[in-house]
């Protein structure tokens, strides 16, 4: 409501205040412009890619661009996991769109009744040994022998082939989460951490990006349900030179049952439990996305950002929260709050690179559910310092029910500079009138010219062994 207010009476005044004051006030919570119709600095819209399908949801989950046609642009991909085809339900589809030009490079069609297929797309670097990113594309309900399985399936944009196909165990949801795992295996080819939480505890699989093999299995050893809901690699937190995982499990039951949800570090070698933290009420949601973030504390080891957006709080009454935990020690470094109550603050949080230049990797959170004066679930992407803790910058959708700040993840600067990029999705935004069929909007960040230009040798986000102060 008080959005509105400063919004109409800005409006009802802008008449009157042109002659005067020519200066123009920038709009509360207005989306970025268009980055060619403005020169602003400041966030701008570099690109927007929209979904084909109404009410296909484009870009439930999807990964940092990467170049999948050889022309040095990094190429984005996403997937409408809702997708009707031949009358069978939620086939979904996944398609790969040339960043450099905005025309689609490759499309696929989910061929799995109620697979979700396209539920996560992944860009993933050269799988094939065709010099060329390939994409990994899960269909976390589809059914495999007859049973609800998840297929995981690795694809050539440049040729449109399958490379290789995984299903998972009966009932277990292979694919509900994905994420890169680096070289794990040493073979050559990056490898990627699929998780399965619908069976016992929940488990996270190490597959092989050479051929879809099974590498490794994690698994908490209580029984936590829903553990690899959401999974992460993290670094490596435990000194022993390999990456980390971390892996959410939102429905783990906590004192008397209540389904508090919680969140775990693992080390990557033996599978040992680093860290574990929990949720305190049923309505927490915690676990549902955990992230890992830069070194904000100066002890060079990576944190770890666990969310509880308050799903489960039906009222919406709570506006969600975000906790930033030392991947060195596991104690709470932070504890960031929505600003609106039942905005799903934390639906989404990543390392958002360092956005205001201090060498310091920043945080961007989404809260897709944010109302903007009447208009509800329009999205809001904040954007926090890891260094202070401070707000950046706050983006807002540009419509009711666009749940803008869904998923967010880095891209590189579409123009082959150094500036701060993120790809954007908003789930449910409209396409010429169609509800729901989603857009993705990648973001960059312009920076005012500088008054005086300073010598800066690294270009790392890092600052090692410079302890904040102001960290709790
Ligand atoms: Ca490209
Ligand atoms: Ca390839
Ligand atoms: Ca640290
Ligand atoms: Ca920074």
């Amino acid at each position: 409501m008080i959005a509105l207010a400063v919004c109409c009476a800005t409006r009802a005044t802008a008449a009157k205040a042109k002659q005067r004051a020519p200066a123009p006030t920038p709009t509360p919570a207005a989306h970025p412009p268009s980055c060619r119709q403005s020169d602003r600095s400041g966030w701008c819209v570099a690109r927007r890619f929209a979904g084909t399908v109404p009410g296909g949801e484009l870009g439930f989950r999807f990964g940092e661009p990467l170049d999948v046609d050889g022309d040095g642009t990094a190429d984005v991909a996403a997937g409408a996991r809702f997708t009707l085809d031949q009358s069978a339900p939620q086939n979904g589809n996944a398609a790969v769109w040339s960043g450099a030009t905005g025309a689609p490079l490759r499309t696929w069609t989910g061929d799995l009744p109620d697979g979700l297929f396209g539920h996560w797309v992944l860009p993933a670097p050269d799988l094939d040994g065709d010099h060329r990113a390939d994409v990994v594309i899960a269909a976390p309900t589809a059914r495999a022998d007859g049973h609800v399985r998840g297929v995981v399936s690795a694809r050539s944009p440049a040729t449109g082939k399958e490379i290789w196909q995984r299903s998972g165990q009966d009932g277990e949801n292979l694919g509900w989460d994905l994420a890169p795992a680096g070289d794990a295996n040493a073979d050559g080819v990056p490898d990627v951490l699929a998780g399965a939480p619908s069976v016992d505890a929940g488990s996270v699989k190490l597959v092989s990006g050479k051929d879809g093999t099974v590498l490794r299995t994690y698994s908490p050893p209580a029984d936590v349900q829903s553990f690899g809901w959401y999974v992460a690699s993290v670094g490596d937190v435990d000194r022993d030179g390999r990456p980390d995982l971390a892996a959410g499990a939102p429905l783990e039951p906590g004192i008397a049952d209540a389904k508090v949800g919680g969140a775990y570090v693992l080390s990557a070698r033996d599978g040992r439990i680093v860290h574990h933290w929990q949720g305190t009420t049923k309505l927490d949601g915690f676990g549902e996305v955990v992230a890992a973030l830069g070194d904000l504390d100066g002890d060079a080891v990576g944190e770890i950002a666990v969310s509880a957006p308050r799903t489960n709080d039906q009222t919406r009454a709570l506006p969600g929260e975000v906790f930033v935990y030392s991947g060195r020690t596991g104690k709470e470094l932070r504890r960031w709050t929505g600003t609106q109550p039942g905005e799903l603050f934390g639906r989404m949080v990543v390392s958002a690179g360092d956005v205001d230049g201090d060498r310091v990797d920043d945080v961007a959170i989404g809260a897709p559910w944010h109302r903007v004066g009447e208009r509800a679930r329009v999205g809001r992407l904040e954007l926090r310092s890891g260094r202070t803790g401070k707000v950046l910058h706050e983006i807002f959708g540009d419509e009711a029910d666009a749940w803008f700040g869904w998923h967010v993840r880095r891209a590189p600067d579409p123009d082959g500079g150094k500036r701060p990029a993120l790809l954007v999705g908003a789930l449910r935004h409209s396409v010429e009138g169609e509800p729901a069929s989603g857009v993705l909007d990648l973001l960059v960040l312009r920076r005012a010219a500088p008054a005086r230009t300073k010598h800066r040798r690294s270009q790392g986000t890092t600052t090692r062994g410079a302890r904040r102060s102001d960290i709790r």
